[in-house]
């Protein structure tokens, strides 16, 4: 208060000096960017699959060096949006039930939406190399993403007893049975709470041998912000090495 009167009793060409120090300080805080605006960049993964329905989950770092932590539904017009948490590397992962999972890199610019894109390949070539065709023919739009048609399930992670206890408020206990036939799972045991677009990897019930995950029951914790929604379902899914994937289940918190 003292200095609100002090202020309001210098003479007018003071307060006019004054007012100008004030406004190179307030200008001198902008250009230096430590002022908090309070409006940070929205960070956008989008993308377009050729097909749906499925779920993209978002990994962030580098290409299945990462971390699971975002996830979306996509529906039959396969288009998909996350808003991710930071710029850089993120591994983009689509899963879809009757195709190959689809993983690709990608460098997420700040404040930006950034489209993935899938490289066009000459699969006539690459099938002749590989001795295998039954690749869906690819758009010549690299921003229409193609995943492969799964012709031999038999190999695939198989998931049952999917289970979501609420522990605490913003505190999920998960766990999921996990059996692959031909021993080949990656670390791709994966949650997503739909409403709140938190993902999460699960942990294996026992060691990692050779890169490959035993079979068994997966358990993990997953934390969601008080600023997000916490009801409604929950989705699992289980890859193998092979870029096979199970089925998608989903349930609610028991
Ligand atoms: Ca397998």
């Amino acid at each position: 208060m003292l200095r609100y009167r002090h202020w309001l009793t210098e003479s007018p060409r003071t307060r006019r000096r004054l007012s100008s120090l004030a406004l190179s300080a307030l200008l001198a805080l902008f250009a230096s960017g430590c002022v908090d605006l309070g409006h940070e960049p929205v960070t956008v993964m989008q993308g377009q699959l050729m097909t749906g329905p499925g779920v993209v989950f978002a990994e962030r770092g580098e290409l299945w060096a990462g971390t699971f932590e975002l996830a979306t539904t996509f529906e039959e017009d396969g288009h998909f949006e996350i808003p991710v948490s930071g710029d850089g590397l993120w591994g983009f992962h689509a899963y879809l039930e009757g195709y190959i999972y689809l993983p690709i890199q990608v460098d997420i610019g700040r404040g930006l939406p950034t489209t993935v894109t899938q490289p066009v390949v000459d699969w006539e070539q690459l099938c002749d190399g590989f001795g295998r065709c039954n690749w869906v023919e690819q758009s010549t739009n690299a921003a229409i993403l193609t995943p492969e048609v799964d012709d031999d399930p038999t190999d695939n992670p198989v998931i049952s007893n999917p289970h979501v206890v609420r522990a605490a408020p913003g505190i999920f206990q998960v766990s999921l049975d996990v059996f692959d036939p031909n021993g080949d799972l990656s670390n791709q045991i994966l949650v997503h709470h739909i409403a709140s677009g938190i993902a999460s990897q699960l942990n294996p019930p026992g060691p990692i041998v050779d890169g490959d995950r035993p079979n068994g029951t997966y358990t993990g914790t997953v934390l969601i912000p008080e600023d997000r929604p916490q009801g409604g379902p929950w989705q699992f899914l289980a890859a193998d090495h092979q870029c096979s994937n199970s089925q998608i289940l989903e349930v609610l918190p028991e």
